[in-house]
C-alpha cells in the first residue's frame, strides 16, 4: 500500500491530516515505540508521553529519533492539550484524568491497530476471548503458512501489530485484548471471533458486560464472524445478515466435534480429521482447533493445509504442558492460566484426582466460580500470592486447602500429598506479577522445582 492511501484512510477515518494533526502516543512501551517507528516514515507530527520516569524504550526513541519530543515520568497535561489525535497504549487505562479531558475537549483517541488497519490491504484474522487466544493465532499461523501464504503473528502476543508490516505478508493474525479493542474502531478484519468470554481483568473493566462489549468491537465492519455455539454470551452478538460460521465441542455447528467410537472434528457432514490426531491436551483444545478451522477457512485457508498443520501442532509452553511424570504423579504446567475460565477449562480434562497449585492476583473476579469444579476434580489445593486468602475464603469449605509462601514451598506440599495416580496441576486462575516477573517465570520455577523432586 502506498503512502497516499494510507495518508488518505487516516484522514477519512480519523480526521489525521498531516497539515494540521498533532499526534500524542501514550506509553512507550512496545507498542508505543513501534507506533513513533512507524509514524517516523509518514509526515504526520506526534509526540510521545508516559508516566513512568523511565520507560522502556526511551533510550532506543531518544537515540533513533533525537527531535520527536518525549515526556516522561508523568502526564503532564500541557502535552495532552496540544494534541488533536492520542495513540493510547493497551497498558494505559482511557479513564485517566489527561485522556479524559483531552476526549471531553474533543480528542481523538486511536490505536495501534488503527493504523495498522490503515496501513494494509492484506486481509486480517482478528482474534479474542478470555482464553485461547494464543493458542488459536499461533495454530492459523501454521496453517496460512501450510496453505502457501506468507502468515504473520502478533499483536497482543508479542510482536506489536505495526511491526508485522515489515514482513510484508500474505495474511495478518491478531491476537488482541480488551484493552486493545476498546481504543480500536477501523478494524475491518476479514474473519474474527470471540472464542469465549469468562470474568477477566474486572480491575480494568466496570463489569462482566463492559468487558464484553470491548470484546464484541472485534467484529466492527463487514467481515466472516465466527462464532462460539457453545458460549451463550458470544452467539448474543451474532449479527444474522453477516457471513458467519459457529463452532462447537457439544452439538452440530458449522465446525463441530462428533462424538463416537472415533471422535471426529467435522465442516458441517465432513469429516476433516479424526481428534486423536491432535497433540493437545483437553476439549478446550479441541474448540481451539475448530475456530482456527472455521477462520481460515473464512479467508479461504485450503482445508487438507489447515488439517495438516494442526496434525503437526504441539501447543504452546506453559499451556497444559506436561512437565514430568514422578513417581506415578504426573506434574502439569498451566502457568497462563490468568483467569478463572482458564482453570476451569483445565481441571474439565482431568478423569483422575488433581492436586491444584493456585492463586497470585485475582484481578477482581469471583473465586466462588471455581466451587464446582474443585468440588469435582480436586482433592486439595495449595494456595499462594496476594489473593490466597480470598481464595481460600471461596474453597475451603469444599476441599482441604494449604497455603505455600513460594513455587517451591508449594510443589513440596503437592509432592507430600500425591498418590500415584493422581495429577498435580499449577493452574492458578490468577495473574502471576505480585509474585513472578510474568507467567513464564511462575511456570519455570515451577517446572524446576518439580525437577528437581526427581
Ligand atoms: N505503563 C505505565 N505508564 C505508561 C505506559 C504504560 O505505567 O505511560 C505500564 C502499564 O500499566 C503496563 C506496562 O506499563 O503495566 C506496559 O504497558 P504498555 O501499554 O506499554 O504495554 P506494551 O509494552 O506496549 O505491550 C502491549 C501489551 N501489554 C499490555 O496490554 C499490558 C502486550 O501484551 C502486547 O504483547 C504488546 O502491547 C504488543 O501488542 C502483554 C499482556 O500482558 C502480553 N497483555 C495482557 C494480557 O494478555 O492479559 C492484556
Ligand atoms: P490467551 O492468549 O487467551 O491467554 P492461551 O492460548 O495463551 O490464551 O491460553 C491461556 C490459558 O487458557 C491456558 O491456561 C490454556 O490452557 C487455557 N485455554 C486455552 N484455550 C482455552 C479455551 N478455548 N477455553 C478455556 N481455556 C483455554
Amino acid at each position: 500500500m502506498t503512502s497516499d492511501t494510507f495518508l488518505g484512510a487516516v484522514n477519512t477515518r480519523f480526521k489525521l491530516d498531516p497539515a494540521n494533526a498533532r499526534l500524542l502516543i501514550v506509553g512507550l512501551g512496545a507498542t508505543g515505540y513501534s507506533a513513533a517507528q512507524f509514524l517516523q516514515q509518514t509526515p504526520i507530527k506526534f509526540a510521545v508521553i508516559d508516566s513512568r520516569s523511565h520507560p522502556p524504550q526511551i533510550d532506543c526513541l531518544r537515540e533513533q529519533m533525537p527531535d520527536v519530543p518525549v515526556f516522561s515520568g508523568g502526564f503532564d497535561q500541557s502535552a495532552f492539550e496540544v494534541a488533536t489525535h492520542l495513540l493510547v497504549s493497551p497498558g494505559v487505562s482511557l479513564n485517566e484524568k489527561a485522556i479524559l479531558k483531552a476526549m471531553r475537549a474533543g480528542v481523538t483517541v486511536i490505536s495501534d491497530i488503527d493504523l495498522f488497519a490503515c496501513a494494509t490491504d492484506k486481509p486480517i484474522i482478528a482474534i479474542t476471548g478470555s482464553n485461547g487466544k494464543s493458542t488459536v493465532t499461533t495454530m492459523l499461523g501454521e496453517m496460512g503458512n501450510a496453505a502457501g501464504l506468507r502468515t504473520a503473528i502478533g499483536g497482543n502476543l508479542g510482536t506489536p501489530a505495526l511491526d508485522l508490516l515489515q514482513q510484508d505478508a500474505d495474511l495478518y493474525v491478531l491476537e488482541l485484548s480488551s484493552f486493545q479493542l476498546e481504543r480500536t474502531s477501523a478494524l475491518n478484519a476479514a474473519a474474527a471471533t470471540v472464542l469465549n468470554l469468562s470474568a477477566d481483568h474486572l480491575d480494568r473493566h466496570a463489569n462482566m458486560s463492559g468487558y464484553a462489549q470491548e470484546k464484541q468491537r472485534i467484529f466492527r465492519g463487514d467481515g466472516a464472524m465466527i462464532l462460539n455455539a457453545d458460549d451463550p454470551m458470544v452467539m448474543a452478538m451474532l449479527e444474522a445478515d453477516r457471513t458467519h460460521f459457529s463452532f462447537s465441542v457439544r452439538r452440530p455447528a458449522d465446525f463441530y466435534l462428533r462424538r463416537g467410537d472415533s471422535d471426529c472434528l467435522m465442516f458441517k457432514d465432513e469429516v476433516m480429521m479424526s481428534a486423536d490426531e491432535l497433540n493437545l491436551e483437553g476439549s478446550h483444545n479441541i474448540a481451539n482447533a475448530l475456530a482456527s478451522l472455521a477462520l481460515g477457512h473464512a479467508v479461504g485457508l485450503d482445508m487438507n493445509a489447515m488439517c495438516r498443520a494442526l496434525r503437526k501442532f504441539k501447543g504452546l509452553p506453559h499451556r497444559m504442558q506436561k512437565v514430568a511424570e514422578i513417581r506415578g504423579v504426573r506434574w502439569v504446567n498451566d502457568s497462563k492460566a490468568t483467569n478463572i475460565g482458564a482453570c476451569i477449562a483445565a481441571l474439565q480434562g482431568y478423569e483422575r484426582k488433581v492436586i491444584l497449585l493456585a492463586g497470585g492476583d485475582g484481578k477482581g473476579a469471583d473465586m466462588a466460580e471455581l466451587q464446582a469444579i474443585v468440588r469435582e476434580k480436586t482433592k486439595a489445593v495449595v494456595l499462594m500470592g496476594k489473593d490466597a486468602g480470598l481464595i481460600d475464603r471461596a474453597l475451603a469449605h469444599c476441599v482441604p486447602t494449604h497455603f505455600a509462601a513460594n513455587m517451591r514451598e508449594a510443589v513440596a506440599i503437592a509432592a507430600r500429598l500425591a498418590e500415584p495416580g493422581d495429577s498435580v496441576l499449577l493452574s492458578p486462575a490468577c495473574a502471576s506479577l505480585d509474585q513472578y516477573k510474568s507467567y513464564v517465570d511462575r511456570g519455570n520455577q515451577f517446572a524446576q522445582a518439580v525437577l528437581e523432586l526427581s
